[in-house]
């Protein structure tokens, strides 16, 4: 899900190379506010303004020229997306204020003369196509009308509605794609917005020998039937793409195909909800996820807001006593006065285990082709789909035979390479690398496997790393060239790179009526107004490596640079006085107190972070007790990075057992369904984690030398 505001956009905008410059036909009115502005912290999206046929229009990269609607000599505005462009010319220097409701005000300066962008013409068409079991799928399409063609077809398929497609949707969201002259096709799937049918979350593939399952993969097969068939002048080649639950469909269209489809790109793809993507890790509940965006899909046929309501003082409540004071999720479902059963809710209380109503739906079990070249998309801080791409990839790359699956990783967080920020909150990239990526990448991947155009030059894998800020290729992910090296972790809290410890141990107290927090307070829901969702992942750790419960561990500040890229694996030996637990393994980079950046002076970057039920140490679908008191290995992936350590900066690791209320609180007293779990079974344990000969905990990081 993506922000829709129009000042969003514009700050997403990306700015392409120039397709023409040409003195617009001002109108005297208007030459003293004409010109192209730019803000200070999007130079990559400046906005363009002229005078034409006695009107002042606006245009962008990704927006399509609109007349503005006078509010006097210097104000204008668009009524329908609320927002105002006020312009003035305070010390000679012309300036404009963009005010959009609902976010903060924005300044630009006029930077240039007012650019002109190529906008195709867009018809815009819509169909209910019958699919093979006469459940009507709703589709509209875009047909450029000042294109000779033939050309080909990129389709989207989404939950999230496509009604709002049009010329400008198509433009806001994929301008190089846009630009670039295809017919774009949006499906809703079955059961969501103007589909009919049932909507099924993450549904599972059904049996393709039965010519009448239907599943993700088979609708997607019946719509681009009818599109090549019925859509004059199509060259009859399918493109899918998406971002998220999309990018799980553009995978699922990606399995048994159409023989039309010749390329797709499941970008951030959801791949199996319990292993890593979005409502559980490893076993851990995201609770807060799986609650709100349950209600977001499963309310109604359209997408719903969720609300955490207000407290006696009238300020919105913090999440984190929301889902605290309720207890277990059984709580929230009883209390939330929702009064349909939710399908998805009840598969938590139900199957909090991977059992098979989790592994039908687990996509990577059916990745052993790469049916049609893959382009697979995914952020290193994503909040929502990490593990999803690069799962994905993984699981298709030894059957590559052909070189058709690539992987484009950055620092983004979900989606974000749409937009064409040159930062993600603290973190600087230098360069707008969504930019870079779709006009490099995603927009010659289509061109070539679509179009015949031979300008994609991707071998396997593009990776912006972090620390150096560079762009790296490499001829498959991880490189072998990365080295995996233990960085052993002691009990008087030092790590020792690839030698042993001194014998000993660290232990803290988990209490689970004290849960630590997983971002800053107050937590907004999800999607909330306000909602800092989507950048937690980057939140400097300061405000939790102090505490009690958090065993932190530090290496001396580095006089050398420490590249690592691959996958960072957790390899702990440790005891708990409960019979269950989680565990919870950061790797921060500190920057030095004299950053040249003053916002990142001290700051604890999370690198690597995820989590690992205890319960399942043996097994996903039979969870366990664990021997309060007795040494246990356990063992978790945190994912992939590609981050430089640079000299300077300190290297930290943290071990915690609650990360609240994104995870659910483990009670660390064995219980057969955490789901249920009561009250009384909450209680805090002491976690030890040891460094002993044959046991020595360690992350083991993918050094390249
Ligand atoms: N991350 C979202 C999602 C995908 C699949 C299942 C559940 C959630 C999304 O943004 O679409």
């Amino acid at each position: 899900m993506f922000p829709k505001s129009l000042l969003s956009i514009f700050l997403l905008l990306a700015s392409i190379p120039v397709l023409a410059r040409q003195s617009p036909a001002t109108t005297s009115h208007f030459d003293a506010i004409a010109g192209e502005y730019t803000n200070a912290n999007g130079p990559d999206t400046p906005l363009s303004f002229y005078g034409k046929d006695g009107k002042l229009y606006f245009e962008s990269e990704r927006q399509v020229p609109v007349a503005l609607t006078p509010v006097s000599a210097t104000e204008f505005s668009i009524p329908a997306e609320h927002v105002t462009f006020r312009f003035s010319s305070a010390a000679g220097a012309p300036r404009l204020t963009v005010v959009a409701q609902g976010d903060p005000d924005l300044e630009f300066q006029r930077t240039g003369e007012p650019v002109h962008h190529l906008f195709h013409a867009y018809e815009r068409k819509e169909e209910m196509i019958a699919a093979r079991d006469k459940v009507k799928l709703h589709v509209v399409y875009l047909v450029p009308t000042d294109l000779p063609g033939p050309l080909p077809i990129l389709l989207q398929r989404t939950p999230y509605g496509c009604d709002s497609t049009t010329q400008v949707s198509f433009f806001r969201g994929r301008p190089e794609l846009a630009r670039a002259g295809y017919i774009y096709a949006c499906g809703d799937i079955r059961g969501r917005y103007k589909s009919q049918g049932e909507f099924v979350m993450s549904r599972p593939l059904a049996d393709h020998s039965n010519p009448k399952a239907v599943d993700e993969s088979t609708d997607a097969y019946d719509t681009i039937a009818w599109l090549v068939k019925n859509i004059p002048n199509n060259n009859g080649r399918v493109g899918v793409i998406g971002t998220s639950y999309p990018g799980f469909l553009a995978m699922e269209a990606g399995i048994d195909p159409h023989p039309a489809v010749k390329a797709i790109s499941p970008q951030a793809p959801m791949i199996d909800v319990w292993m890593g993507d979005d409502f559980f890790h490893n076993g851990a509940f995201r609770q807060t996820y799986g609650y709100d965006y349950a209600i977001g899909l499963e309310s109604s046929k359209e997408s719903t807001e969720v609300d955490y309501g207000k407290d006696a003082s009238g300020k919105p409540v913090d999440g984190f006593d929301y889902f605290l004071k309720r207890g277990s999720f059984v709580e929230d479902v009883k209390q939330s006065g929702i009064k349909k059963k939710l399908p998805t809710w009840q598969a938590f209380l139900e199957h909090p285990a991977f059992d098979s109503f989790w592994s039908s739906r687990a996509v990577e079990l059916h990745l052993d082709k790469v049916a049609v070249p893959t382009l697979t998309v995914g952020g290193y801080y994503d909040q929502e789909d990490m593990w999803g791409p690069q799962e994905e990839y993984a699981r298709l790359e030894p059957h590559d035979t052909k070189h058709e699956n690539f992987l484009v990783l950055g620092p983004w967080r979900h989606g974000s390479w749409g937009s064409s920020s040159r930062h993600l909150g603290a973190l600087q990239y230098g360069e707008s690398i969504g930019k870079e990526y779709r006009s490099q990448i995603e927009a010659p991947f289509f061109a070539h496997y679509l179009k015949d155009d031979p300008a994609f030059d991707l071998q396997d894998t593009a990776s912006f790393q972090t620390g150096s800020n560079t762009w790296k290729r490499y001829a498959h992910f991880p490189p072998v060239e990365a080295k995996p090296t233990a960085f052993n972790l002691c009990g008087d809290q030092t790590i020792a790179p690839d030698t042993s410890c001194p014998e000993g141990k660290l232990s803290y107290v988990s209490d689970p009526a004290n849960p630590v927090p997983y971002r800053h307070r107050p937590i907004q829901p999800t999607y909330g107004e306000g909602s800092k969702w989507g950048t937690w992942m980057i939140e400097d750790q300061r405000f939790v490596s102090d505490r009690k419960d958090v065993a932190l561990y530090k290496l001396p500040v580095l006089d050398h640079d420490l590249t690592v890229t691959g996958d960072v694996i957790a390899d702990l030996f440790l005891s708990t006085t409960g019979s269950d637990g989680d565990f919870v393994a950061k790797l921060i980079d500190q920057y030095p107190e004299d950053d040249p950046d003053p916002t990142m002076r001290g700051y604890q970057l999370m690198t690597n972070m995820e989590i690992f039920r205890g319960r399942y140490k043996t097994s996903f679908d039979h969870p366990e007790a664990l021997k309060p008191n007795a040494v246990e290995e356990i063992k978790w992936s945190l994912h992939a990075i590609d981050h430089v350590f640079k000299k300077g900066h300190t290297v930290l690791v943290e071990i915690q057992s609650t990360w609240f209320p994104l995870y659910d609180r483990n009670p660390q007293t064995f219980v057969p369904n955490i789901m249920t779990a009561k009250p009384e079974d909450y209680k805090p344990a002491t976690i030890s984690i040891y460094s002993i000969p044959n046991h020595e905990s360690n992350l083991i990081l993918p050094v390249v030398p």
